[in-house]
């Protein structure tokens, strides 16, 4: 297996030493590396894919330098614009180095929502004009990445590293911070399920939190309704718009992640302007990305209230004890008969879940037609 401390080291050598991603469990241990060793000049953590090819964009203008950008396989889809018309060799022909988790990849077991990504990851690539490796645990790494970054430097264009899993090597673990609130995610998601009407519609955001709702459903012996937005990080929101337009009569609740919130949080302006009034947004903030290794998201420091206010939210609250949770719901009944719009409430909680956290055993479509006719029975 690789050492991430090797691969930076070498990237280094190369004179790349500049770094902007969205982690990806795939690459855990490179992303955990990555946030270890450097300081916020040298990396920063974007709120999405696109937004980390731009960034890389704007430091090569600025110092004539290539910066990495790394990523989940998923993201790629987040990336095309920004590198088909800026970076691209027939635009401002801006060289970086996109480094690549491939989940899905074909003949590896993964869950449903890679298996596409991962099989069309390297006809993306082709298609987008990327020149690209394959890199896995026994790839030799000087040799390849040589004549990859000279095709970058020589072509000033954006090339790629496309990583396997179980590449990278775990690094040692550095203390996570100890817990300041009452609760974590799943102990929280424990507290709120409970209260929620049967009529009223769930969607819920992409990694652990849906996990753990179908967790928290099956304990409870009950039929599990709620959407479980499997992939798509980010649009949770959108989707639960699109069904609090499509339902008006029934409460929607769209349990978000401060990641996924942040990966395209224009949509809250659009949300605050909607005048749904029967659309709840929660936020799960841990302040991670939690779901891929604990990987720090801007959430712990930026006003959430001033951003769902400034945006047109008629409402927000913030929870932190188990005590205020436990009032979620009555919170928001008597709000839902007199508000104007959406209403947002944070829920500030640790990070950390559960290591024995199962995943939902029904298909995306089963998913799908159980919230189908729930939302079309009520
Ligand atoms: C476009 C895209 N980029 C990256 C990922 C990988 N990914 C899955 S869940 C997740 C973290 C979500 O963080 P957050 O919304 O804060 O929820 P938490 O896991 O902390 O509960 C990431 C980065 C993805 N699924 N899709």
């Amino acid at each position: 297996m690789l050492s991430p401390d090797t691969f930076c080291t070498t990237l280094q050598q190369h004179g790349i030493t500049q770094y902007y991603g969205v982690p990806d469990s795939l690459l855990k241990n490179l992303c955990s590396y990555i946030d270890n060793a450097f300081e916020s000049d040298a990396h920063v953590i974007t709120a999405n894919e696109g937004n980390a090819v731009a960034m890389a964009m704007g430091h090569f203008l600025g110092s004539g330098k290539p910066a990495v950008v790394y990523m989940q396989n998923s993201g790629l889809g987040n990336v095309v614009n920004p590198l088909t018309s800026l970076a691209d060799p027939e635009v401002y022909s801006i060289p970086m180095l996109l480094v690549i988790g491939w989940r899905g990849e074909p003949g590896v077991k993964d869950e449903p929502q890679h298996i596409k990504q991962g099989r069309i990851s390297e006809q993306q690539l082709n298609v987008l004009d990327i020149p690209y490796i394959i890199l896995d645990s026994t790839t030799s790494l000087e040799k390849n990445l040589k004549s990859l970054l000279q095709t970058m430097s020589k072509q000033s264009r954006p090339v790629a590293i496309l990583v396997k899993s179980d590449t990278f090597k775990a690094i040692a673990k550095v203390s996570s911070k100890t817990p300041v609130y009452a609760m974590n995610r799943e102990q929280a998601l424990a507290v709120l399920l409970p209260q929620v009407p049967s009529e009223a519609l769930i969607v819920s955001t992409t990694g652990k939190t849906s996990r753990e709702v179908f967790e928290i459903r099956k304990a409870h012996g009950q039929k599990n309704t709620d959407f479980l937005t499997v992939g798509g990080m980010g649009h949770t929101l959108s989707i639960a718009m699109g069904v609090a337009k499509a339902k008006p009569q029934k409460p929607v609740v769209a349990l978000d992640g401060d990641g996924s919130m942040l990966m395209h949080m224009g949509s809250l302006a659009i949300a605050g302007s909607s005048g749904l009034k029967n659309l709840i947004h929660v936020i799960l903030n841990n302040a991670c990305h939690d779901s891929v290794g604990g990987q720090p998201t801007v959430a712990g420091n930026i006003d959430i209230e001033q951003i769902a206010l400034g945006c047109g939210y008629s409402a927000y609250k913030c929870y932190e004890t188990r005590d205020a949770l436990n009032e979620f719901w009555k919170d928001i009944e008597s709000q839902l008969r007199e508000t104007d719009g959406p209403m947002l409430l944070e829920v500030k909680i640790n990070k950390g879940a559960r290591t024995d956290l199962g995943r939902p055993t029904s298909t995306p479509i089963e998913n799908k037609l159980a919230f189908m006719q729930h939302s079309v029975e009520y």
